[in-house]
């Protein structure tokens, strides 16, 4: 737990990669060679897929860009590239076999760390600070994030297993909290391992608001349930209705209604839905339909940001809620330690200034906002990583998930999906504009 600039930026990257790796490992080793070929969900790619697509992103950008060295395995680039190849025709590729993946994965590292080991870090903007190595252990951080999604979705027994969240009530908390008007900085110019679209620092205007302490609740969305709010034409934005009358949606993904007890399946097990932890599995319309039914919305991005870094006593941006220092345990959960979200209201030591709570971690954000560029956004080193996704397709999530690693996590990292999404681990907090009083004060 160090702040940014404190350690090597080659002892920094060396450690993000086999951090990374270790993860990949776990998540590639606990099942058979015909699960890991398998395709689990037209929504996914093999698993085998997303292991070989780490090994050859890291091979193209560290060994070829970075180190200079001579391709690998230009055969395979086609097949592992994202764009030409949707996730649901992924199976039928000549993909490579789970221990000639491992193997041509374990290959590019080897060569990457003789690399790291002789490059300047200095000098451009891919090599300074080790930029581009930690770009590569995101990428594959971020792959093991789908892959766990990938995991949730399989039929059949357990194959993961992580020790329990914390459990621990967290006494009395308000509602909301009240964020005070004003400017704050957004987005950062400094973050050695920010990505490009989590750039430049900016000002932006945010009038008060007030927004949600924890994450929506299991609990609370079961009210909204049992209030029939899947039924209720005008919570709903048109494009989901449409989808869960298309597709007879009356609940979050994994759910099921059982006598009068909601079960969910999770990695493998059937268990009771725990009223207090943020929900889970729910698409941007099922929590958009939630808050007007509570007579709130989503928080814009500006708003969430605001609510996670800005300290009002200094009026700087925070890297965190609770401060500069990188996540530790009692802060945040993040990395796979635990297989589920905490209970609403936990960790107190990751508070925001504000008093908001697990603003990082447990669960992915949905936000109102469409993912866009900020102003003086350039793309770099690559238009495909976020330029290609802006416009009003993609709405915007923040704050990580159980199943992030905090090198891919931080006050300003952005994630997107489409709308109608609801495997990945997405939950949502609720906000409200501040009734502004005649003298102008909140
Ligand atoms: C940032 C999570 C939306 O998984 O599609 C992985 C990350 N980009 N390989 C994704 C990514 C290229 C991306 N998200
Ligand atoms: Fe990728």
């Amino acid at each position: 737990v160090s702040p940014p600039g404190e350690a090597d930026p080659r002892i920094r990257a060396l450690d993000a990669l086999v951090a990374a790796r270790g993860r990949t490992a776990l998540l590639t080793e606990c099942v058979d060679e015909g699960e890991l070929t398998a395709q689990h969900s037209p929504l996914m790619s093999p698993l085998v897929w997303d292991l070989a697509h780490i090994g050859n992103q890291e091979e193209q950008w560290l060994l070829r860009t970075v180190g200079g060295r001579q391709a690998l395995r230009p055969d395979i680039d086609s097949v592992y590239d994202a764009f030409e190849h949707p996730r649901a025709s992924r199976p039928s590729l000549p993909l490579l076999a789970p221990a000639e993946a491992r193997s041509y994965a374990a290959d590019v590292r080897g060569r990457v760390l003789e690399v790291l080991e002789r490059t300047a870090l200095e000098g451009t903007p891919l090599v300074d600070a080790a930029f581009a190595f930690g770009m590569i252990a995101q990428h594959e951080q971020q792959h093991d994030e789908t892959m766990l999604i990938t995991h949730q979705l399989r039929r059949g027994p357990a194959a993961l297993t992580a020790p329990e969240p914390p459990d621990r009530p967290p006494g009395a908390l308000p509602a909301e909290v009240l964020v005070p008007g004003g400017p704050f900085t957004m987005g950062t110019s400094t973050e050695p391992w920010a990505l490009d679209n989590e750039r430049p620092a900016h000002r932006r205007d945010v009038p008060a608001f007030w927004i949600d302490t924890t994450p929506v609740t299991c609990g609370a969305f079961a009210a909204f349930i049992d209030d029939g709010g899947y039924g209720e034409r005008r919570w709903w934005a048109d494009e989901g209705w449409d989808q869960i009358r298309r597709h007879g949606i009356g609940a979050p993904l994994f759910w099921r209604r059982e006598g009068g007890a909601w079960l969910r399946r999770r990695f493998g097990v059937t268990e009771e839905v725990p009223a207090d932890e943020p929900v889970l599995h729910v698409s941007w319309y099922e929590a958009d339909a939630y808050a007007r039914w509570a007579g709130r919305r989503l928080p814009t991005e500006a708003e969430w940001e605001k609510a996670a870094r800005h300290d009002p006593e200094s009026g700087r941006s925070r890297r965190y809620p609770w401060g500069d220092a990188d996540p530790g345990p009692d802060q945040a959960n993040l990395g796979q330690r635990h297989l589920r979200p905490a209970r609403a209201g936990s960790y107190p030591a990751g508070e925001s200034p504000l008093g908001v709570r697990q603003l990082i971690g447990d669960v992915w954000e949905w936000t109102a906002s469409d993912f866009l560029p900020y102003p003086g956004f350039v793309a770099f080193p690559y238009r495909e990583y976020s330029e290609v996704f802006f416009g009003p397709a993609h709405k915007v999530l923040r704050g990580g998930a159980f199943g992030v690693d905090q090198v891919a996590c931080r006050g300003t990292f952005r994630n997107w999906d489409l709308p109608v999404r609801r495997q990945i681990f997405s939950g949502f907090r609720t906000a409200r504009d501040a009734r502004v009083r005649q003298d102008g004060a909140a």
